[in-house]
Formats: C-alpha cells, sequence, structure tokens
C-alpha cells in the first residue's frame, strides 16, 4: 500500500469529471468567473496531478461578461474519451449556456465550443451507447440522445430519475457503461453540508432506473469529519483494475461548524461493489492506494514571468486582454494596466493563482512607478484583503461585505518593494474559536526583513461567511495606471 494525503487536488477545484486513455489519467474541474476556464490536469496514479492546461483558454471560446457576478461563469464539466477523441461538456451560466469542446490531444488546443442552446440546465453528462448514440444527461436529473458534433438534441428531454433520497438538487449525473448495468451517479442535497452522493443502476442508459437501496452511498452530514460537503463524485478504474471515486468535499477549520477558506477541492475515495452495487470508502485525509507511488513534482516557488505566455495556473477575472495583462512589454515582468479602479470591482485586473494550502506564503516584488497595484487575497468582489503600494505609501484594505477600511498604512521610498502576504492556520482548538486561520500582510525592507503591518482574521474570507461556489485566490492587481511584477513567490507552509 502507498500512503497518499487528501485532497489530491487542494484548493479551489469543485465538480471534478475524470476519463482513463490507457495508463493516463486526466481530470477537469470547474472555474466559475475566472478565464482561462475549465483547467485540465493529466496523472499516471490518481494521486499526483500536474495541470497540462485549460479547456477553454482563447476569448472566442470563453464569454465572461464584465458584469457576471463571482461564482456565476463555468460549472461543472464532464470530461470524456470516445472514438479517439476528448470531450469536454460544460455550462457558462453568464450566457454561453451548455457547451462542447473537443479535442485529440487534451493539453490543447481545444476546439471552438460547439453550442448546445436547446440543451436546458446545468451539469450535463456524456455518455456514448454501443451502437454510438450520445447520451447527455443533465441535472434534475433528466436525458436526452445528442448530436455531439453539432450540439442539436435528436429527441425529447426526459426525466429519468429524481435522486435516491428525495432531497434538494439533484444533480451532477454521471453516468457509467459498467459490466451489465448502466450506473447513475448523482449529487443531491446542494453542495453545502448537507451534500451527498447516490446511484441507480439499468439495463439501458434511458433507464427505467433502479436505486440503490444502500442511498446516499456517500454523505459526511451530521458527522465530525474534517472532510465535509462530500459529494459530486465520478467513476474511475485504479492502474490496478480497482474502482475508485474523485469527489469534492472542504476542509473547514476553526471550530464548529467550521469556515472553509479554500473552496470545494478534490478527492479521492476508494470503492468495492457488493451485490452489483459501489460502497464508497472513507475519502480520508491520509488515505492509501494498493500500487505504488513516486513522489509527485514539486512546483517551482517562484514564476520570474519571463515567459511570452502565463503558466496555466494564473488565472485572470472574467478575460485577460493583452492591453491589461503582459509579460512582453516589459520582458520578464507581468505588466497590469487598470480597468476596474480596486477589488470591489467586477471589471479589475486581477491575475492569481488557487490557494491551496491552509498555511502559505505569498510575495512579489512591485514596480509602483507607472501605477498603482497591490497583492491581493480574494474570494469575491465583497471579501478581499489586500495590500497595495501607491507612489510613497503602502496600505493594508479589508473588504468584508459592506464594510471595506484601510487597516494599516506606512510610507515607503518611492521604488520597487516586496509585498507579502503569509495565511497561517490556526493549529489548537482553543485557538480556532475565532476562526481557521489568520491573513497577515507586509512588506520586506531593504536587508531583507519582513515587516509586519497587519493582521486580519481569516474567517472573512471563507465560503461559509461569502457564500458562493469558490475558494481563495492569492493574486496581483492593478488599481491606477499600469503596475509591473517581476515575480511572484508561493510557498505551502501546510
Ligand atoms: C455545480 C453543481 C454543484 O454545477 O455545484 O457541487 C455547482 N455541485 O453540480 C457549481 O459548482
Amino acid at each position: 500500500m502507498s500512503a497518499f494525503t487528501n485532497p489530491v487536488l487542494p484548493g479551489l477545484h469543485p465538480d471534478p469529471s475524470v476519463c482513463r486513455v490507457g495508463e493516463d489519467y486526466y481530470l477537469a474541474c470547474s472555474s466559475f468567473e475566472y478565464f482561462p476556464g475549465v483547467p485540465l490536469f493529466h496523472s499516471r496514479d490518481l494521486v499526483h496531478w500536474t495541470q497540462i492546461g485549460n479547456a477553454l483558454d482563447r476569448p472566442e471560446q470563453l464569454r465572461l461578461p464584465l458584469d457576471s457576478p463571482s461564482s456565476a461563469g463555468v460549472y461543472a464539466p464532464t470530461l470524456r474519451h470516445h472514438d479517439g477523441r476528448f470531450w469536454l461538456i460544460t455550462t457558462n451560466v453568464s450566457g454561453q449556456g451548455n457547451l462542447l469542446v473537443t479535442a485529440t490531444d487534451p493539453a490543447g488546443p481545444w476546439s471552438d465550443p460547439i453550442p448546445l442552446p436547446d440543451l436546458p440546465g446545468i451539469d450535463p453528462d456524456l455518455a456514448w451507447d454501443d451502437d454510438g448514440t450520445c447520451w447527455c444527461t443533465i441535472a434534475g436529473v433528466a436525458q436526452v440522445p445528442i448530436d455531439p458534433h453539432t450540439g442539436q438534441l435528436l429527441g425529447t428531454v426526459e426525466r429519468i430519475w429524481s435522486g435516491g433520497e428525495g432531497a434538494k438538487a439533484p444533480e451532477a449525473p454521471h453516468l457509467h457503461h459498467i459490466g451489465d448495468y448502466w450506473y447513475l451517479l448523482i449529487a443531491e442535497g446542494g453542495t453545502e453540508r448537507g451534500h451527498a452522493i447516490s446511484i441507480a443502476r439499468a439495463s439501458t442508459p434511458r433507464g427505467p432506473f433502479e436505486p440503490c437501496p444502500h442511498n446516499p452511498i456517500l454523505t459526511h452530514r451530521g458527522t465530525d469529519h474534517p472532510v465535509q460537503n462530500t459529494g459530486h463524485g465520478d467513476l474511475v478504474q485504479g492502474p490496478d483494475g480497482s474502482w475508485w471515486m474523485v469527489l469534492l468535499g472542504v476542509r473547514p477549520g476553526g471550530g464548529t461548524p467550521g469556515w472553509h477558506v479554500l473552496g470545494r477541492e478534490t478527492f479521492l475515495a476508494p470503492v468495492t461493489w457488493v451485490d452489483g452495487w459501489p460502497v464508497v470508502g472513507e475519502p480520508a485525509l491520509e488515505s492509501s492506494v494498493p500500487w505504488p507511488l513516486e513522489p509527485g513534482p514539486v512546483p517551482p516557488v517562484r514564476d520570474d514571468f519571463d515567459h511570452p505566455t502565463l503558466q496555466p495556473s494564473w488565472i485572470s477575472l472574467r478575460d485577460r486582454r493583452e492591453e491589461h495583462c503582459t509579460t512582453t512589454e516589459r520582458p520578464g515582468w507581468l505588466s497590469l494596466t487598470a480597468r476596474g479602479a480596486s477589488l470591489d470591482d467586477l471589471d479589475v485586473v486581477f491575475v492569481g493563482r488557487r490557494q491551496q494550502h491552509l498555511s502559505c506564503r505569498a510575495r512579489t516584488l512591485v514596480d509602483p512607478s507607472g501605477g498603482t497595484g497591490g497583492l491581493a487575497v480574494r474570494l469575491d468582489e465583497e471579501h478581499h484583503y489586500e495590500i497595495e503600494v501607491d507612489g510613497g505609501a503602502v496600505r493594508v484594505i479589508a473588504r468584508v461585505g459592506p464594510l471595506k477600511t484601510v487597516v494599516a498604512s506606512r510610507s515607503v521610498p518611492a521604488r520597487p518593494v516586496v509585498l507579502g502576504v503569509d495565511v497561517c492556520a490556526r493549529k489548537t482548538l482553543a485557538d480556532a474559536r475565532t476562526g481557521p486561520d489568520t491573513v497577515n500582510f507586509g512588506i520586506e525592507e531593504p536587508d531583507g526583513t519582513f515587516t509586519a503591518l497587519a493582521t486580519l482574521e481569516g474567517r472573512y474570507l471563507s465560503t461559509e461567511v461569502a457564500g458562493g461556489f469558490t475558494g481563495r485566490v492569492i493574486g496581483v492587481y492593478a488599481a491606477e495606471g499600469t503596475a509591473r511584477f517581476d515575480w511572484f513567490d508561493y510557498t505551502p507552509l501546510d
């Protein structure tokens, strides 16, 4: 047995859909208001995942209007391999609706989107029948045959199941042909603490579906398990032929009921079969797989912005236009030119990466000679903390709901300065009553020492406070003119 740590994809990586092609695994997640959309990962062992791209990385593929709110945008994809090609279907709830893209190489390029204007709802799934019929199943749970090459519906949308428990929000369907049955896996109960996974089976893809007598087959509702909100899963076979589930869960910190700050993350759980029904093991923080594991790749701490395009892990708010975001204007620097004036604005120019560790450190060297810019920890427009430099002044700003204030400020020489944030998870329960972590901003002095300027409570940047479907993203932004960033360091401290 080889030990591994869940989540296998920490940070804002919800709604995982996985497929296997020979020895290779590919996984896709939701991306909401961020561009590019739908991050894609590769693995050989289901445990270590490397991002290979984003399925929607061209403006022609993904339109997120500047007035589309946080937690709108791109929801729950399904990723499948069929007939020598990868197929990815998803929903952009901010205008484009359901759409499908294909690729021969999952690292891209992916096709322009094939729209499915007549397909209602969210969470589309694709499954091919032996006769070549492509069944598209959506939240509800309803189904229709489609032509995946044109996006046309080839029949009427029919309700095929209402869920295993009569709970709210039967959604996230994935239809799998395993052995003699078509298994319809769904999530229900909503994506918060009541989340659960149920399953039904039928001898044809269209039903009639017989519910599993043990539904829900996975839920952590009403427990004090450290992983909560478990749901929205997909099934895959491991390298040894055993069955596994990828699913979303959250790690609330800071007492009961807890606040989770990293968003919904991707976990891996074992599946066994009893009487033709899957039995899902615990998505435990400390878990193991029965095949050998090589150490995973360690991502570099520093991005020097030395490439003409940004690494695929960088995400921008809603769009990424050359005139607002470039590494070629001053080679080796990320130059951000302001549009919105602050992180309160939907059109702010912000480029960040998911916070993936409960404790972490970020630093960036900013040249403020061309404008005002800063380093932020962002949940949404109404929940963000940042440190900003403007000529000769540095200030720490907190926005929580309707309240916004400058919590600290200091004058600095008008030259490039290192801005920093340390996110520190609270380790003990006594500490944890006030929240899961603190978010500490400061600057690096010319002699390399770090001067803390403000310590802020992390729970206000949690999903339990802010709502929504996302998690924290740490990144840089421009508030006025052009702010230029020489490098950005992200150091895990867990
Ligand atoms: C998604 C739904 C869900 O479409 O949350 O947890 C929604 N599941 O299936 C957004 O991620």
